[in-house]
């Protein structure tokens, strides 16, 4: 089992992003914005991080985006350099599944993902099967004051690896049962959150990141048309850019304020038309 540690130097500052799934353009444009260098070949060469910064991904690098393939060899360059760590989303998974034939339900924008590697050689397949694998339960970063997981994590988990610990990042905390949209109940374990670690995460696309109990969600659902957002640490600055696209329609809304949130009365489609 993977140990949920980084090799960045003490003093490093985070860019943190989540939930790209493939939205290759708005991933370049953030980066831009946040001062990385653009390689010539922005859809497969590394970008260079400011001096003493380092980019961190939240999960979710694939499905429903417009280039998977893109992003993922970026990506994978980008871990190589040390330029750039990746925490395990639940998409990142269910692809890891597919790719190694077990059985999965393609929905959710996994067929997307398939579509996308299908024209690429089983070398590409079995690099990016490696990558997914690699990936940790989650990151603990600045000697324990920052913490990174795809659906965020209970202080009791920080740290700890695990079967389960790696379910809870990659899910959250649900019950049974599924919401007005077919998805899992979610438990919102920020709003109860007492930790003195900041905790960065995503899987739960919101309007406007807020700050819940030293938590932040900052999925802004891009692949949906919203927004892709970073999170400058410990700046504690939020930079966004908007998608340049519906990528994939959005069953159920936007929340406000995380997993706990009530349901937004607003979506891209809606502001679009
Ligand atoms: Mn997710």
């Amino acid at each position: 089992m993977e140990m949920p540690a980084t090799k960045v130097a003490p003093g490093t500052r985070f860019d943190i992003m989540t939930d790209v799934h493939g939205c290759l353009d708005e991933f370049g444009e953030l980066l831009e914005r946040l001062g990385y260098d653009r390689p010539e070949r922005p859809d497969r060469d590394p970008w260079r991080p400011p001096p003493g910064r380092h980019l961190v991904i939240a999960g979710d690098l694939v499905d429903r985006g417009p280039a998977i393939v893109g992003l993922l060899r970026v990506a994978m360059a980008m871990v190589e350099d040390g330029a750039m760590s990746v925490t395990v989303g639940n998409h990142d998974d269910k692809l890891l599944r597919a790719l190694r034939g077990r059985p999965v339900r393609l929905t959710q924008g996994l067929e997307t993902s398939l579509a996308q590697l299908g024209d690429e050689r089983g070398r590409f397949r079995r690099r990016v099967i490696d990558f997914l694998a690699s990936l940790p339960s989650h990151l603990v970063l600045d000697d324990g004051r920052l913490v990174v997981a795809h659906a965020g994590l209970p202080e009791k988990m920080h740290g700890k690896t695990g079967g389960r610990v790696r379910e809870v990042a990659m899910y959250g905390l649900t019950k049974p049962g599924l919401d007005a949209w077919g998805l899992p109940l979610r438990i919102d374990w920020a709003a109860s959150y007492t930790g003195t670690a900041r905790v960065v995460y995503g899987h739960t696309p919101v309007v406007e990141p807020v700050w819940s109990n030293n938590t932040i969600d900052i999925d802004t659902g891009c692949p949906f048309g919203h927004r892709l957002t970073a999170l400058r640490y410990p700046e504690l600055e939020l930079v966004s850019v908007p998608a340049r696209g519906v990528y994939q329609e959005k069953g159920g809304p936007f929340r406000v304020g995380g997993p706990g949130g009530a349901p937004a009365d607003w979506a891209p489609a809606m502001q679009a038309g």
